[in-house]
Parts: C-alpha cells; structure tokens; sequence
C-alpha cells in the first residue's frame, strides 16, 4: 500500500463515463439490388419498410447514409452480419463504421 492517496475533488468524483457511440454507414454500389439492400435494413438493424427505403435511397443518392448509432462491439457485429449477407450472395454491398 502506498503512503499517499489521491483525494479527488468532488468535481471530479462519481462521473459516470458513457461509451464512444459508433455510426454504422451504409455505402453505395452500383450493384446491390435496392431491394437487396432494404431487406437487410430491415432485418439486420430492425427497420420499419419506410425507414429501410429511406436509408437505402440516401445511400443510393448521396454515396453513403448513416443507419445507425450503436457501442463498438454492436456497431462492429452488425455491420459485419450486413455485409456477410450480401457476401452470401455474391453483392459488393458494404457497411463501414466510423467513431462519432
Ligand atoms: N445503387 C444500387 C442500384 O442501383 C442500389 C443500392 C442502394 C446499393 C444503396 C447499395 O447502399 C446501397 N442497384
């Protein structure tokens, strides 16, 4: 045991850290089928059909839209499912994350 301790000011006490949130962003390509694309939404990051539309026409317009906001570890493992499925079947359909 060491001879000194650290006494914190009050200030600085019982400050509860919220973790790094991660985006989860959806890229365009010129091959994924839209469909494609929204059924993924949907399933994988549990969207409405509109929501899922929504999302994948911004993709489909602007390059990339962000899906959703998750923890590392979530945002990681649904993107990698994502993109696992359009893998599956033989699409370039990508999901990126990206510290906000
Ligand atoms: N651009 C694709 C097409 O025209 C559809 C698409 C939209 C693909 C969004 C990916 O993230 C994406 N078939």
């Amino acid at each position: 045991m060491s001879e000194t301790e650290t006494i914190k000011r009050p200030e600085e006490k019982a400050k509860p850290k919220r973790p790094p949130l991660y985006k989860v962003i959806l890229l365009n390509d010129d091959f994924t089928p839209r469909d494609f694309v929204t059924k993924v939404l949907q399933g994988v990051f549990r969207m409405s059909e509109g929501e899922a539309l929504g999302v994948m026409l911004t993709a489909h317009q602007l390059g990339a839209s962000v899906v959703a906001v998750f923890t590392r570890e979530i945002a990681e493992e649904k993107s990698a499912q994502a993109n696992r499925m359009g893998q599956d079947e033989g699409y370039p359909l990508t999901f990126t994350t990206e510290k906000e």
